[in-house]
């Protein structure tokens, strides 16, 4: 939640609920003055991603109307796995679709197959177009899923068993897979190889934290202010 690469312009994650939306705006409206005010040569956007839960913190309403009025750069992205911390948006959102909160601020509403790599691809791209050639940001509701509780506290007790594997029927990674090996662009041994390499890094991550020393209680301090 807490990794940050600022060369790499990733601003990382934030342990409040929807408190990177602001952030993001705030880095968005610093694209725009570069560009417009001081007269940078600028061609960036910024992309914000929360959950469904954090939709109906009043941060994303100021952020997104603020986004709006000044024309900003900026795709919001609802990462919407249908479950917030441990109920079903259904029971606690009057919508399910967040696209449509797009017309309350004036600006392009999207819906994208989250589970679908090329969709969110090509809608992505669109988005990213509008912000940097029209100037105008974008709001997407990427349907998406959780396929585990919200943490190690969350039995997922919420759904169904049929629910929960009609949706791995449609996993991501597996969906692309079939879509590039009826391509001719990758066969079963490359897929298999792919996939344990990247288990064999997963776990050779896991071993390596497990192995650390613990950190020495003063490091808790580290990079909180700048010097
Ligand atoms: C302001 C705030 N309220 C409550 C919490 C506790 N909390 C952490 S995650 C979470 C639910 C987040 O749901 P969602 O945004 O849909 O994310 P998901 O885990 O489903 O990806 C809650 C309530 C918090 N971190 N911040």
């Amino acid at each position: 939640m807490h990794m940050f690469d600022a060369e790499k312009h990733m601003l990382g994650g934030n342990g409040i609920v929807g408190a990177q939306i602001p952030v993001a705006t705030g880095v968005a409206f610093a694209e725009m003055y570069r560009k417009k005010v001081l007269g940078e040569k600028n061609s960036g956007c910024t992309f914000c991603f929360f959950g469904d839960g954090a939709v109906h913190q009043g941060a994303f309403h100021e952020s997104l109307n603020m986004a709006s009025v000044w024309n900003l750069p900026a795709v919001y992205v609802v990462e919407n796995n249908q479950y917030g911390m441990g109920t079903a948006v259904s029971r606690v959102s009057a919508v399910t679709d967040f696209d449509v909160k797009a017309v309350g601020y004036a600006m392009s509403g999207t819906q994208l197959n989250g589970m679908d790599f090329l969709d969110v691809y090509e809608g992505f791209r669109a988005a990213a177009k509008e912000a940097i050639e029209n100037e105008r940001p974008t709001l997407i509701d990427c349907k998406t899923y959780r396929y585990k509780g919200h943490s190690i506290s969350d039995p997922a007790k919420y759904r169904t068993k049929d629910e929960l594997e009609s949706f791995k029927a449609r996993d991501p990674i597996t969906l692309l897979q079939g879509r590039m090996h009826e391509a001719g662009m990758i066969t079963d041994d490359e897929y298999r190889e792919i996939d344990q390499r990247v288990k064999d890094k997963v776990q050779e991550s896991v071993d390596f934290a497990e192995s650390s020393d613990e950190p020495a209680l003063d490091t808790m301090y580290e990079d909180i202010y700048v010097d």
